[in-house]
C-alpha cells in the first residue's frame, strides 16, 4: 500500500484515479481548488479520501500536502485550448506557476515520483501522423505551451534534483464525470449534454477534424503503470497515452446521436482558434516500456459515457450537467 496525492482530485480524471486507488486499498490524499472540479465526483468515496480545498499556488499548503506522500498524480490544471486562447494569463498562472510550486514542494518532501498529466496539444501543427514522442513539438495554443513547459520542468527537476517524474501525454480523454457544463468542456461531454437537452451541437470546421479519443480507464491504468515502472525506463520521459486510432467529429456526432436517438443533422461553424486538425498517437513507447494497453475501446467507452450522463439526468442529480 502506498500514499498518493492527486492534484485536481475533484475533476474528471482526478476523481477517476481516486476511485481506482481507493478500490485497490491505497491511501488517497487530494487537493483541488474546485474552480472546475466538483466534490460530487468523489461522493461515494469521500470517506476514504483525505481531501483539502487548495490552490496549487498556495505555497505552504502544497508543502504540507506533499509531506509523507509516495506518489503524486498531478492532474490539477485549468484545461482547454480555447480558454487559454481567451485568457492566457490565468491559465498560465494555474498551469505553470501551480506546477512549479508543486515540484518544489515534492522535491523538498522527497516524494518518490510524480506522474504528470501532459497533453497531446504539444505536437501542435506537426504534420506527421501518428505522433511520436521524439517529434519536435510545435504548440499552437497557450495551453499547449503551458503543458509542454511543465514537461520540461518535470524533466529538469529529475536532472537537477533527482525528483523522479513521468509525463503522460493524454490524447483527448473522455468518460463518465467529465464536466459538460461549459463551452470549455470536452467535445464528447458537450455533444452528449446538448443532444440530451434537445439542442443541436455545432461542429467547428468541416467535421473531418479527428482526434484519438481515449476512454478514461485507459488513462487511469497508464498512471498506475507509470508509478511502478522501473526508474530507468520511465523517469524523465514522455509517453503518449492514446489508442492509436482516431475518429472524426462527424463520426463522434453520429455515434452519440445514434445512442440517444437524436435525429437532427449537426450545425457547422468556423474552425476554432488554436485547434489542431488531426491528432493520432503512436503508443509503441508506452506499450513497450510501461506495459500500457488501451483495453477500453472507443465505442464501448462511448456507450458507458452516454449511459452515465443519462443516469445522472435520471437521478436528477445533475451538478456535473448543470449549466
Ligand atoms: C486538447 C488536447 C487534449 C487535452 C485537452 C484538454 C489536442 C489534440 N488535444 O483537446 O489532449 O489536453 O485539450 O482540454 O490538442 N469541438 C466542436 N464543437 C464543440 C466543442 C468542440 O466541434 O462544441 C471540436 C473542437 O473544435 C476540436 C474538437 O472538437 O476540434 C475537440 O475539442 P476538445 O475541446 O474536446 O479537445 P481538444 O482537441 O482541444
Amino acid at each position: 500500500m502506498a500514499r498518493y496525492l492527486i492534484t485536481g482530485i475533484a475533476g474528471f480524471i482526478g476523481s477517476s484515479l481516486a476511485h481506482a486507488l481507493v478500490d485497490q486499498g491505497h491511501e488517497v490524499c487530494g487537493i483541488d481548488n474546485l474552480s472546475t472540479g466538483n466534490l460530487d465526483n468523489l461522493a461515494d468515496i469521500r470517506h476514504a479520501v483525505d481531501f483539502q480545498e487548495m490552490d496549487l499556488q498556495d505555497v505552504s499548503g502544497v508543502q504540507a500536502a506533499c509531506e509523507g506522500i509516495d506518489y503524486i498524480l498531478h492532474q490539477g490544471a485549468l484545461a482547454s485550448v480555447p480558454r487559454s486562447v481567451k485568457d492566457p494569463l490565468t491559465s498560465h498562472e494555474s498551469n505553470i506557476n501551480g506546477t512549479l510550486n508543486l515540484l518544489i514542494a515534492a522535491r523538498d518532501a522527497k516524494v518518490r515520483r510524480i506522474v504528470y498529466a501532459a497533453s497531446s496539444s504539444a505536437y501542435g501543427d506537426q504534420p506527421t501522423q501518428p505522433k511520436q514522442e521524439d517529434m519536435l513539438p510545435r504548440p499552437l495554443s497557450p495551453y499547449a505551451v503551458q503543458k509542454l513547459t511543465c514537461e520540461y520542468y518535470i524533466q529538469s527537476f529529475y536532472r537537477a534534483y533527482g525528483l523522479e517524474g513521468v509525463c503522460l501525454r493524454y490524447f483527448n480523454i473522455f468518460g463518465p464525470r467529465q464536466a459538460a457544463d461549459s463551452p470549455y468542456s470536452g467535445v464528447i461531454a458537450q455533444f452528449t449534454f446538448k443532444m440530451m437537452a434537445g439542442e443541436t451541437p455545432t461542429i467547428f470546421g468541416d467535421g473531418l477534424t479527428s482526434r484519438d479519443f481515449n476512454y478514461v480507464d485507459n488513462a487511469v491504468s497508464a498512471n498506475l503503470l507509470a508509478c511502478l515502472a522501473p526508474s530507468d525506463v520511465a523517469t524523465g520521459r514522455v509517453f503518449n497515452i492514446g489508442t492509436g486510432k482516431s475518429h472524426t467529429l462527424n463520426e463522434v456526432y453520429a455515434a452519440i446521436a445514434g445512442q440517444l436517438g437524436f435525429t437532427p443533422k449537426p450545425n457547422y461553424g468556423p474552425p476554432r482558434e488554436g485547434d489542431i486538425k488531426h491528432s493520432l498517437a503512436d503508443i509503441t513507447r508506452a506499450s513497450k516500456e510501461l506495459g500500457y494497453q488501451p483495453r477500453a475501446h472507443f465505442h464501448e467507452g462511448l456507450k458507458k459515457t452516454v449511459a452515465w450522463y443519462l443516469e445522472e439526468k435520471e437521478k436528477n442529480q445533475t451538478p456535473v450537467l448543470k449549466r
